[in-house]
């Protein structure tokens, strides 16, 4: 049985009553408990019905379709309104800049406070229709890629809506990733422009996004444009003939650019994640699912009603900052926030500072941020203003009970609604989550699945349905959901081999869960070697690549420890060359973590690294992980059965190693 705890259920709070403290104006949630069972029973029975109404209230459509839905899991052909022509930068920006073209689009929360600026629904498309035209001008055509290598400023979303506009695909690159991670995703998708900045900001540091650029470039053949936007005004390199200043080629453009409309199954963006073995894979999502799923979760997992303002404090590199800063709430029309900077600059008060500045009525962020200001004390939160706040929400990795009562009484006030919204980047959209005015939660648990979702646990073992309450197992997903993942890109052999052959006739989602005697779900954690450093996904294997790549390494291993605030921290255990020679160890050590920060990323960095004489191999060349995790965690005395170990004794070596680090 599951070892969640007998938590406190709470009600549906204050706020989203029309009560609570404060002056505000607090509209009714647009989903009561009745309303969300009806609407869930419909969405699972009367699929095409229900989503062929969303579909049609939801997005404007050039052609209207005529089938809802195609396909299924068995050969992972699924597609959802496959007639219907559409276009994303219309449906996110135009819409509304003719309907209401002096409201704020985007509120950008500069890195230092009081620099930021706020953005209307007319200035986007104005802009919106520059870029489009000066990507048409580079030669991007519909279907091409381009990748988004940007820190978090206004321009970000705009190139993901001036992509959009002219049918090309995006695919962005976290501004965290180095030169050889960026080079691989743009080769991989055949980028032919990539959009950067001279520089980023964040936390009060500077990142030189140009030249982490212009090292990937040398190993981009195909990449025949660069765009830069000015963020610092720092004099980098322009290489003539191949990189252009954004601004000038913005404003020498029309301020508007016909809308290019596609189909709802063309690809309006690759993402790429981390699996439990190989390189990335570049997720593709279709334009009319993803935009469905995206504006349907803001609208009812946040509540989101005409006059909010809604803040994701993600970053537009993952899949969150995509559908939450983006796509889901400007498909609402409603205003969305792009923070630059950190939880703790300048201050640790600085989330809060954005609240009340801002009136801001929802609020999204990480466990990660919550379990660190948790630690900095509540004295950063007093004193701020936060009764505009409705909904609190958090995302990307299991919250802890402690964590969960903490934002529900110091940010929360118990009177908001705390959402824990469990998805992936593979899934577009939230899975499973409570909504505000429908669903009691309970710390800890993500609770109950959005609409055409039917969550079902697995025996890993068999594949054999478990049912009833009180259970765990592997989390799959019934039936095709409209904002799932589409291909994998280059390789859907790989899409199927990974999410729709291990269970065949579900979508596995490399995830435990369990659940509890009311049916809510409880997320356990990631099945596969996949680790989540801050909500942050990294594929144990991708680092292992890294680590390989330095002379003095002949193997490594690399496991997931439990860390108090980033939820799992990377070990790294390494067995180097009997012939390499080293004068410091700690100089070893200090040179192998640059290796991972140079081929992967800052955020990849193992906390510890441990070097050890052998790791500990099945008889077939098998490294068992499961004894290093437990060496890690400090469980040696748990090990279990290593009689299939080639070389039992390798054994107390690790954990020597592991007792003298400590
Ligand atoms: C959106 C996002 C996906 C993985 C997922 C799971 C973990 C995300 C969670 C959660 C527990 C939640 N995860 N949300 N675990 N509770 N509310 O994070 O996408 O980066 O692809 O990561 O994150 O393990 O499988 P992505």
């Amino acid at each position: 049985m599951a070892e969640y705890r007998e938590v406190k259920t709470y009600d549906i709070p204050a706020r989203l009553k029309g009560k609570g403290t404060g002056s505000h104006d607090r509209p009714k949630p647009h989903i009561d408990e009745a309303t969300y069972k009806s609407n869930y029973q419909a969405s699972i029975t009367k699929i095409d019905e229900f989503w062929g109404k969303l579909g049609r209230e939801t997005i404007d459509w050039d052609v209207p379709f005529k089938t809802v839905r195609h396909g299924g899991f068995e050969k992972g052909d699924v597609a959802w309104f496959p007639e219907g022509q559409l276009n994303a930068s219309y449906n996110c920006v135009d819409r509304w800049a003719f309907r209401h073209p002096d409201k704020t689009a985007i509120i950008w929360e500069a890195d230092e406070p009081g620099q930021g600026k706020e953005i209307s629904y007319k200035e986007l498309l104005a802009e919106v229709c520059q870029v489009a035209n000066a990507l048409t001008n580079m030669g991007v055509r519909k279907g091409d890629a381009v990748i988004v290598y940007l820190p978090m400023i206004p321009e970000a979303a705009v190139a993901l809506l001036a992509c959009a506009r002219i049918g090309a695909v995006h695919s962005v690159v976290f501004a965290g990733f180095s030169a050889d991670s960026l080079r691989d995703r743009a080769v991989d998708c055949d980028a032919r422009v990539v959009i950067t900045t001279d520089e980023g900001k964040r936390g009060g540091r500077t990142i030189a996004t140009k030249s982490i650029v212009d090292a990937a470039l040398k190993e981009c053949p195909k990449v025949e444009h660069c765009l830069v936007v000015k963020r610092t005004g720092s004099d980098v390199p322009m290489q003539e003939g191949r990189d252009k200043w954004w601004h000038d080629a913005a404003a020498a453009e029309r301020a508007y650019c016909s809308p290019v409309p596609v189909q709802s199954e063309d690809p309006l963006f690759i993402l790429y994640t981390s699996g439990s073995t190989g390189k990335p894979k570049g997720v593709v999502h279709s334009t009319a699912g993803y935009l469905l799923g995206t504006a349907l979760t803001v609208k009812h997992i946040f509540d989101v009603h005409e006059n909010d303002r809604f803040a994701c404090m993600a970053d537009v590199g993952w899949i969150t900052g995509h559908s939450y800063i983006v796509y889901g709430p400007l498909m609402n029309g409603v205003t969305t926030l792009i923070f630059e900077s950190t939880p703790v600059y300048p201050t640790a008060s600085r989330y809060w500072e954005v609240v009340a500045q801002h009136k801001l009525t929802q609020f999204y962020t990480a466990p990660t941020s919550i379990r660190l200001l948790r630690r900095l004390g509540e004295e950063h939160v007093k004193g701020h203003d936060l009764t505009s706040l409705r909904v609190i929400g958090t995302v990307g990795e299991p919250i802890n009970p402690e964590a969960w009562d903490w934002y529900n009484e110091n940010v929360g006030h118990g009177e908001c609604a705390v959402v824990d919204t469990y998805w992936q980047t593979e899934t577009g959209a939230h899975m499973i989550s409570p909504f505000p005015g429908a669903t009691k939660t309970k710390p800890g648990s993500a609770t109950v699945p959005f609409w055409g979702v039917e969550p079902v646990l697995l025996d890993p073992q068999s594949g054999k349905l478990i049912e009833g309450n009180e259970v765990e197992g592997v989390l799959a997903i019934k039936q095709p959901w409209p904002s799932m993942a589409r291909t994998i890109k280059g390789d859907h052999q790989r899409f199927l081999d990974v999410y729709l052959k291990p269970y065949p006739g579900y979508y596995f989602t490399g995830d435990g869960a369990a659940r509890d005697k009311d049916g809510y779900i409880w997320i356990k954690g990631r099945v596969d070697d996949v680790c989540n450093v801050s909500g942050h996904r990294i594929g144990t294997a991708e680092i292992e690549s890294a680590l390989i790549q330095h002379p003095g390494v002949s193997e490594s291993a690399v496991v997931g420890i439990a860390d108090e605030v980033t939820g799992q921290a990377i070990c790294a255990y390494v067995a180097l060359k009997p012939s390499f020679s080293y004068d410091s160890h700690e100089a070893l050590v200090k040179e192998l973590v640059l290796q991972v920060r140079r081929n992967i990323g800052p955020f990849a960095a193992p906390k510890k690294i441990l070097v050890v004489k052998d790791l500990p191999k099945t008889r077939s060349g098998k490294i068992m992980r499961r004894i290093l995790r437990k060496v890690a965690s400090n469980e040696a005395d748990q090990l279990g059965d290593v009689s299939s170990l080639a070389d039992p004794s390798v054994v107390d070596g690790i954990i020597e190693v592991w007792n003298k680090d400590q």
